[in-house]
């Protein structure tokens, strides 16, 4: 079983778009095993964002995912990692599929929406940031067996 971490970022909730973005993880058939509603400290996103130091564009990164709450999420499954991040869309809203988040709600790279963890070791890694073991929940879900065969 694979873990993603996924955020609602700030510009998903002040849109009023978290029930809308936590709905589409949930349809796809992922399980939820841990959430929260926090608003990110600067130390927390040099954390998240840390292989991205340097880059022209980190400063702004952090103003915009610290400049809010956030939604703090990680969802189990068989390749939950890629089935995450095509239900997320392409980084650039502007080139993401309609039907994925960003291509649905999105149109700047700066304000798309969504995280999602992009390899299984990043996914166990980046739930590490942001939830304790027991944080987690282990949970038998009924319909496991109408969505894994
Ligand atoms: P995240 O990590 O937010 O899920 O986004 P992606 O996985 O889709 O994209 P990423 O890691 O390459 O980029 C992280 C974050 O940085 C912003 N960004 C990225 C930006 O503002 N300008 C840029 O040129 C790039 C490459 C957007 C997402």
């Amino acid at each position: 079983m694979e873990r993603t971490l996924i955020l609602v970022k700030p510009d998903g909730v002040q849109r009023g778009l978290m029930g809308e973005i936590i709905g589409r993880f949930e349809r796809r058939g992922l399980k939820l095993i841990g959430m929260k509603f926090l608003q990110m400290t600067p130390a927390l996103a040099e954390e998240h964002y840390a292989v991205h130091k340097g880059r022209p564009f980190y400063d702004a990164l952090v103003a915009y995912i610290t400049s809010g709450p956030v939604v703090a999420m990680v969802w189990e499954g068989n390749d939950a990692i890629a089935a995450a991040r095509s239900t997320i869309g392409a980084t650039k809203p502007a080139e993401a599929a309609p039907g994925s988040i960003r291509g649905d709600f999105g149109m700047e790279i700066g304000r798309n929406l969504v995280h999602g963890s992009d390899s299984p070791e990043n996914g166990m890694l980046e739930a590490a940031i942001y939830f304790s073991d027991d944080e987690l929940v282990n949970w038998s879900r009924v319909t496991d067996s109408w969505i894994i065969e």
